[in-house]
């Protein structure tokens, strides 16, 4: 019994982070165009595979009558054979909310198929999904004590039954067994003892090496530390690795694939106060490590946090820390940039405009009801000049019309964000590629909401997205102006 009590024990022992790729921030928030229908979508993942996500699809028109969704594979085989597609369920109180379940069978680079159809004809978009056990959920209570009864029922039950037909199968009716049938009856429920132990020793081994290989699996999502060394005074080395041993065979970082023009984007964030942030894009050495050259740096411990997609599709954000002596650099260059402030603030109202360096400011429009967690929102921002107006010399930075940092206080959350929501633009391109591959599917002029814009660009920027948990919170909005990378930082508390 001891034993079984220890294989129920090892089960409600369950106490993983949930972390992920974006760090601990596994919900997926997506804005983009389905034909001719704009649609905002929430993945709610589930914190377990096999497991069921929660799909929450607003329609910007009114004009959509039915959303149907389904869950492929990313990229490689099963990526274009769609199971029978569910249909959503619309709201009562709103016929633009569209809302259902899908289960997720399997771990790795997915995606979510949502076929739109209404008064416009029909359309398709897909969201891409990182799908993986964030955790082992630990056995209910009450269904741990039922299946121990049951177990001891059982146990005795065997025992009790072959002692009794050893002792009393061959005995005539009305008989009472002789001291030979109780004997041959000991040697039964004996012999049906060890028998018994034997079974429930194989079913405890068995239960654990389910429970490790499950273990393992979470811990191969987990995020890969982020190895980093200093050399010649100012090279950064960074190299990645998993918390699983198999992860350094099956991330091969000598294929992982560019997002938004850059293999790797690394951010460097002052700790504890994140007074100070740079966003850097190291170039891949021979042997899958990265490597920069910092800027000029004051001395201190960082953050580190450095995002790559792999080969199929998956999103990863390596995760550090790094005490560094003072870096005599190279001034910033191309995409890189960088920001320095005052230290994180809570208080409940937070900050919602960010002076920027020609007196122009960035303005978050925030509204006045209180942040809440797990809350799909639009975060808009508007970058005004002296004026009050919004500007006009926004550009592209690296395609996009901004690119926004979520960094929780605690630094267990960060998340970087694009227009089109929470999915690397690397994922987003191999599920517009999966699209394409069905031309009937794609009407004309589809295209990625909030990449590659040409022309002027508006001076305002929006984000989807939702803090994953309550917390004080910094965002970095970064943009583009006359050629010049400019940052925008607020801080917010979250309910
Ligand atoms: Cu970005």
């Amino acid at each position: 019994m001891k034993m079984a009590f220890r294989a129920l024990a090892l089960l409600l022992l369950a106490a993983a982070q949930p972390l992920s790729a974006h760090v601990g921030s596994p919900d997926v928030y997506y804005e983009g165009d389905a034909g001719p229908y704009h649609l905002f979508v929430t993945v709610r993942m589930p914190q377990v595979i096999p497991g069921v996500a929660e799909i929450q699809v607003r329609a910007e028109s009114g004009d959509v009558q039915a959303i149907r969704i389904v869950p492929l594979r990313l990229t490689g085989p099963g990526s274009n054979l769609a199971p029978t597609p569910d249909l959503l369920e619309v709201s009562k109180d709103d016929p633009q909310f569209f809302t259902g379940t899908l289960w997720l069978m399997e771990s790795g680079a997915l995606q979510v198929r949502i076929m739109a159809e209404g008064a416009k004809g029909k359309g398709e978009l897909s969201v891409p999904v990182a799908s993986f056990a964030q955790r082992t959920l630990p056995m209910q209570k009450s269904l741990a004590g039922l299946l121990l009864l049951l177990m001891l029922l059982l146990t005795v039950g065997a025992i009790s039954i072959a002692g009794a037909g050893a002792r009393e199968a061959s005995l005539e009716p009305g008989m009472t067994p002789g001291p030979a049938n109780v004997r041959r009856s000991r040697i039964a429920m004996t012999v049906t003892v060890i028998l018994v132990l034997g079974l429930l020793y194989v079913g405890k081994s068995w239960w654990g090496v389910e429970d490790t290989s499950y273990q393992r699996r979470v811990n191969f999502y987990k995020p890969p530390r982020a190895e980093t060394t200093l050399e010649n005074g100012n090279r950064l080395v960074i190299r990645a690795k998993g918390e699983d041993s198999r992860w350094t065979d099956r991330i091969n970082m000598g294929r992982v694939l560019p997002d938004h023009n850059h293999l790797m984007h690394l951010f460097l964030i002052a700790l504890p106060g994140m007074d100070r942030m740079w966003h850097l894009h190291p170039e891949r050495l021979q042997e899958g490590a990265f490597a920069v050259d910092l800027p000029s740096m004051p001395a201190g411990p960082y953050q580190v946090f450095a995002d790559i997609v792999d080969e199929r599709g998956f999103p990863w954000t390596l995760v550090g820390t790094i005490e560094l002596p003072q870096v005599e650099g190279k001034p910033l260059a191309g995409d890189d940039s960088s920001w320095s402030g005052a230290p994180l603030v809570t208080t409940q109202q937070g900050s919602n405009t960010s002076q920027l360096p020609d007196s122009a400011r960035i303005v978050w429009e925030r509204g006045s009801s209180p942040l809440k967690s797990n809350v799909a929102m639009d975060f808009k921002f508007r970058v005004e000049g002296k004026d009050g107006k919004p500007v006009e010399d926004m550009e592209p930075y690296m395609g996009m019309a901004g690119h926004a940092e979520f960094v929780r206080s605690d630094f267990t959350v960060f998340a970087h964000v694009h227009p089109s929501g929470s999915i690397p633009m690397a994922s987003l391109e191999l599920a517009q590629a999966g699209l394409m591959s069905d031309p009937s599917a794609m009407p004309a002029g589809m295209a990625m909401a909030g990449t590659a814009p040409s022309g002027p660009l508006p001076g305002v920027v929006a984000f989807p997205y939702g803090f994953p948990q309550p917390g004080d919170y910094r965002i970095f909005v970064q943009v583009k102006r006359a050629g010049q990378v400019e940052t925008g930082v607020f801080d917010a508390q979250v309910e």
